[in-house]
């Protein structure tokens, strides 16, 4: 990638413009029920519309609701009306359960009325006219049907959809389409299209979400000047701050600054007990330590800490400002784990061998204490069996070592039928000059640093010591993906089933969503990018498709639910924390099965109601300003996150405390930089394909031209397929097309010879004169008749 560097910095303007034009296309159709919501897999199983009793639209209820329907009409038919209608009919009516509902009655775009009757395909349509118009009365009240039903070409012409590739029931049979169904989406590069939804906003730094695990479902979120607001399952905010010890925490406004208000956690039993535990930056005279405190929520406001009952149950010398760890949290077991960092600086220099691997020295560790039952006597003990209780030369809080600065760590809860993998504590360590690194934390064993950064190792000599026995990460990525990395969660939640089991992460600097899945089989982690999705696939209500780039914490709440918080400016004073809900577009759980009630809350401050900002950024209805769309900017950024800004490039004392470069949104990933990245286009070869005509600047559509003979010439041709058009898309690199345009849609080429006429492909030929066609530049057609594409990228693109 570094010899595409050059042209980049240049900015040189040949290549800007073809970043553009390979801008990812929209696309026309997605899964989506009637009720604007993704489909899912119905609990009970259907009866009636079979079709979608694994996945579809419909619940068992709806289901009969849709047979007693089709009694109803079939009782108006005599024996031969019925033989000729009932499988129409009944066709018909459960088309509501399909998972493209929405797509077949017109509901996914709001400027057009929502359909009556689902849109038909050509000849199915003229088969139902034939043998069972009559059945139209009963199925639809529609007047105007009632007008154009007694001619089979107006009623038909009626029934089609716009895009007529997907009508009924072609889009059933279209493999492309039914194929992936119901699984995340991802790209022809496995990056998963997620979408996201706003949840809170105006936050500085917000670094932690909790809950209190007490069933009123409220979440808390820290802020890193010291601040914890309660926010209720609504949204909405308790004005007075849950916790404020402001004053007490140690930051300052400028980015990237490691220290301050940074972690947070309820005690198991909070419902009982009421105790909390945070982790902060102080200034103890001339030192800068971080301590662990205990709270208690105040006995006569259930929204409010009682700010007297701090108790400290450690402080710990921070002999430098960054690394200050911030983690807490209590495992399955009860205790509370505390992760530090090294100590700071580069290279963790303290001691003859540092910190990290200094069991002596609290820093760089995961730590575990009990705090239960400790009213009296020490404000904690040591779990008896904590691994190195009993050696003279370690700390007895000691419970894995070799850390550097673990930010962001969870326990799984498990698979919620198996309870497979549940209690495994993640944490991302952040690296220092080479890897990031995400590991599952397991008692007394030793993570690396610093004789080891990822799998490579930092402290050559360390490293070769056979007695090092480390564990190594279960993934490691490289500086050019990101260059801090922000640990998350397991997702265990109910709302969105494709998702258990996939480890979601990110990186702070790059902004990159990143996830792992564990092959069942070998224990071996898999990686896949998550992007945002583009074009339709996040078209659902409240659902955005971008979020601030500085990813500073995951979260998750009561029920399960993952969420993430980031940021564009990343200061402790900047109001542009947001937290963002993860959702899964291309599949829900079964209506009602993730319901709960969550327990009533008294609430005596005022409620701020949540007021969403975001956007959905990118999407293009027919006949909808495309003016918002403005790829450049964007696309160049995220080029040179991915090939590193240069300031960045020289490693800084400590990761995550670089000024980072032009805060940005990221949007929906588009290409990689290995695409973008060939990027001085070649001279044409025969068969080559270019687009052309209005709309042809956006790159996934126009006229169709190809280089052949020397020369570039128009394709004209009455009976362009869609095949034809499929082939002209993998041409330009697209997955496939959305649309064959026929009769010069994208204008005429007039000034350019017809090339080509009479092509037939069978869509898999790698250029336009591999198909049969007629000789080149014989055509009995005009310009009247210029075939276009437009082109698509997901996976429900394809003709
Ligand atoms: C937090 O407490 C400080 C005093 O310690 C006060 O000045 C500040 O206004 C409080 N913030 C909020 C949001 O209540
Ligand atoms: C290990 O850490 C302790 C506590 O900070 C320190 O006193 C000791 O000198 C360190 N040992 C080495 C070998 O660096
Ligand atoms: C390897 O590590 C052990 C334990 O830390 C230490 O005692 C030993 O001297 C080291 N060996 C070498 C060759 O550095
Ligand atoms: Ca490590």
């Amino acid at each position: 990638m570094r010899q595409y560097y050059g042209y980049i910095r240049r900015g040189s303007p040949l290549i800007i413009l073809f970043l553009v034009t390979l801008r990812c296309t929209p696309v026309r159709l997605h899964p989506q029920c009637l009720d604007f919501k993704p489909p899912f897999r119905p609990q009970q199983e259907l009866q009636f519309c079979s079709p979608y009793k694994e996945f579809g639209c419909c619940n068992y209820e709806k289901d009969q609701d849709l047979l007693t329907k089709f009694y109803r009409i079939m009782g108006n038919f005599d024996y031969h009306g019925y033989a000729n209608c009932a499988s129409y009919v009944q066709e018909l009516l459960c088309q509501e359960c399909s998972p493209y509902a929405a797509h077949l009655f017109d509901a996914e775009d709001a400027s057009t009325p929502v359909r009556t009757i689902p849109g038909l395909c050509p000849d199915y349509c003229a088969q139902f006219w034939k043998k069972c118009s009559s059945a139209l009365e009963y199925l639809s009240d529609d007047p105007h049907l009632a007008k154009v039903k007694a001619d089979q070409a107006l009623l038909c012409q009626y029934l089609q959809l716009g895009d007529g590739d997907y009508c009924y029931p072609d889009i059933v049979n279209n493999p492309q389409l039914s194929q992936n169904l119901g699984r995340v989406h991802s790209d022809g590069e496995g990056c998963l299209h997620l979408c996201l939804e706003e949840v809170a906003n105006g936050l500085r730094n917000p670094l932690a979400m909790v809950h209190a695990n007490d069933g009123t479902h409220r979440f808390f979120v820290a802020e890193q000047l010291g601040l914890v607001w309660a926010y209720l399952p609504d949204r909405s905010r308790l004005e007075v701050p849950f916790l404020n010890i402001t004053k007490a925490v140690l930051t300052s406004s400028w980015e990237g600054d490691e220290r301050g208000f940074l972690g947070l956690t309820f005690h198991p039993k909070y419902r009982f007990n009421g105790k909390l535990y945070v982790y902060y930056s102080v200034e103890v005279g001339f030192d800068e330590r971080v301590r662990i405190s205990e709270f208690r929520v105040s006995s006569h406001d259930m929204n409010l800490v009682d700010h007297g009952s701090e108790r400290v149950l450690l402080e710990i010398d921070e002999p430098a400002s960054n690394h200050n760890g911030g983690q807490v949290l209590f495992g399955d077991d009860g205790y509370l784990y505390i992760f530090t960092g090294d100590g700071g600086m580069a290279g963790d220099p303290f001691g003859k061998y540092g910190n990290a691997q200094n069991k002596s020295a609290l820093l760089g560790k995961v730590l575990r204490i009990d705090v239960d039952d400790n009213e009296r006597g020490p404000l904690y003990r040591i779990p008896p069996d904590n691994p190195f209780a009993r050696h003279r030369d370690a700390r007895p809080e000691v419970y894995a070592y070799g850390v550097r600065n673990m930010w962001r760590c969870s326990v799984d809860r498990g698979d919620p039928r198996t309870r497979q993998g549940k209690g495994r504590i993640f944490c991302g360590d952040v690296g220092q000059n080479k890897f990031e690194e995400v590991d599952i934390i397991e008692k007394g064993r030793n993570y690396g640093w610093r004789a080891r950064e990822g799998f490579s190792c930092y402290d050559k000599k360390l490293c070769a010591n056979s007695s090092l026995d480390d564990v190594l990460p279960i993934y490691a990525y490289p500086h050019k993906m990101g260059k801090s990395v922000t640990g998350g969660y397991v997702y265990r939640g109910c709302e969105h089933p494709n998702l258990n089991g996939i480890y979601m992460f990110g990186d702070f600097m790059s902004g990159r969503l990143m996830s792992l899945q564990e092959d069942q089989n070998t224990g071996h982690w898999n990686y896949h990018e998550v992007c945002m999705g583009m074009g339709l696939t996040c078209a659902f209500p409240g659902l955005i498709n971008n979020y601030h780039q500085y990813i500073i914490s995951f979260a998750e709440d009561e029920a399960g639910e993952l969420y993430f918080m980031s940021t564009e400016i990343p200061s402790a004073t900047a109001r542009s924390g947001v937290v963002y809900k993860v959702v899964d577009p291309s599949r829900r759980a079964a209506p009602g099965q993730c319901h709960y009630d969550p327990l009533p809350v008294r609430v005596k401050s005022k409620l701020i109601e949540f007021q969403p900002q975001e956007t959905l950024t990118g999407l293009e209805l027919p006949g909808h300003s495309q003016a918002e769309l403005d790829p450049t900017v964007d696309w160049l950024q995220e080029l040179i996150d991915e090939l590193g800004e240069p300031e960045l490039t020289t490693p800084p004392a400590t990761t995550t405390s670089t000024r980072p470069p032009r805060p940005t949104k990221r949007k929906g990933r588009r290409r990689k930089a290995k695409h973008r990245a060939a990027a001085v286009p070649p001279p044409p070869a025969d068969g080559a394909v270019r687009l052309a005509g209005e709309g042809h600047e956006l790159g996934d559509r126009g006229r169709v031209e190809i280089y052949a003979g020397g020369e570039w010439g128009t394709v004209c041709d009455d009976l362009w397929t869609g095949r034809n058009a499929e082939v002209v898309c993998r041409q330009l690199g697209f997955r496939g097309a959305l649309k064959a345009a026929k009769h010069s849609e994208f204008g005429q080429g007039w000034s350019l010879r017809i090339l080509l006429d009479d092509v037939q492909c069978t869509g898999t030929e790698a250029s336009l004169l591999d198909c049969k066609h007629a000789g080149l530049g014989a055509h009995n057609c005009d310009h009247h008749e210029d075939a276009g594409v437009v082109c698509g990228n997901s996976v429900e693109s394809g003709v």
